[in-house]
């Protein structure tokens, strides 16, 4: 344990935000033939929406009601100490104006070209005093190189994280996506890994980064990622969080208010808390950008519950 690692081990509840294009899908496509897929942020995948069609959508994508300063105080209201965000899911679809594609929330959608969301969260949090991370999925169905030439997609890869790093100074970044075999001869190998953790450390050495930046073990990353459970004890002494829907999807669906139970929700932050976890409880904003006021309700049943709400 490090000095590095002190105000993530002391922070113990975190909010995750899943954010994107698919959001605007609000959780619903209907095929050409009227038959209705649902799914969340993996729709396009799931639903075999063509890429063609899912771009046009992309295209009306308007989140002008999200406000940083709501998110943060529902995080706040909660006793959430820091905010964990996707900068980019599976669908390579960039929440800030990145520079290496214009598969973006500034280049391909509605949206005001003055606004960045992602600096609007991070003026918001530095504000409130609560820490703010990014998740990025190293999987992406977008780019065509991350089949056809790894290489090169990879370049692209470290050049979008050098703007998070830079531009945005988040505290910590959220790896995913390490696991795909959509490219069987360039499987993400620990080699990968390895190099992708210097790099980032390289640029700044106090990120905290999760597991999936490499293979998930021990040794990769500041800590493990169990995903909707809670383990009976810490693995081999690993620092680790616990990351759960607050209903039953972790991007938005407009027919899901499936809100776990602030009994539940208690009972996952003291379990957690308990086994020296950490527990990142997530929210899916709706396709404007608003936090769901039942997901909102239950964080303030927690904050009111744990006595923490407003105390930072
Ligand atoms: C991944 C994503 O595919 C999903 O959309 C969401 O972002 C979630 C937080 O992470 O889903 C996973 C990742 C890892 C496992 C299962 C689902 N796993 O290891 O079993």
């Amino acid at each position: 344990t490090s000095s590095r690692t002190a105000w993530w081990r002391d922070a113990r509840f975190g909010m995750f935000i899943h954010f994107g294009d698919y959001s605007n899908w609000e959780g619903e496509y209907t095929r050409p033939d009227g038959t209705v897929c649902r799914d969340a942020e993996w729709i396009k995948r799931s639903c075999t929406i063509p890429m063609a069609e899912y771009e046009q959508k992309a295209a009306t994508f308007n989140p002008r009601n999200f406000d940083a300063n709501a998110v943060v105080a529902a995080a706040k209201s909660a006793g959430q100490k820091y905010i964990v965000i996707t900068s980019k899911h599976h669908d390579g679809y960039a929440m800030w104006p990145t520079r290496q594609n214009a598969w973006n929330l500034r280049d391909h959608s509605s949206f005001d070209k003055n606004r960045d969301i992602l600096a609007e969260l991070k003026k918001a949090a530095d504000a409130a005093g609560i820490k703010l991370g990014f998740y990025y999925s190293i999987w992406d169905w977008h780019d065509p190189d991350f089949v056809a030439d790894f290489a090169a997609y990879k370049q692209r890869m470290y050049a979008q994280l050098k703007e998070l790093v830079d531009g945005y100074h988040p505290a910590l970044l959220w790896f995913d996506g390490e696991w795909t075999t959509d490219n069987p001869t360039n499987n993400w190998n620990s080699q990968d890994g390895e190099a992708l953790e210097a790099y980032l450390r390289g640029l700044d050495r106090n990120l905290i980064i999760n597991n999936r930046v490499n293979k998930r073990r021990v040794s990769d990353g500041d800590y493990g990622t169990p995903e909707q459970e809670i383990p009976a004890a810490p693995v081999d002494g690993q620092l680790w969080e616990s990351c759960m829907t607050i209903n039953d999807h972790w991007g938005f669906a407009r027919y899901d208010t499936n809100w776990k139970s602030g009994p539940t929700l208690i009972r996952n932050l003291l379990a957690t808390s308990s086994r020296s976890g950490n527990y990142l409880l997530n929210i899916g904003p709706d396709g404007l950008g608003r936090v769901p006021a039942g997901a909102a309700q239950q964080l303030k049943l927690i904050g009111d519950w744990s006595g923490t709400a407003g105390q930072g």
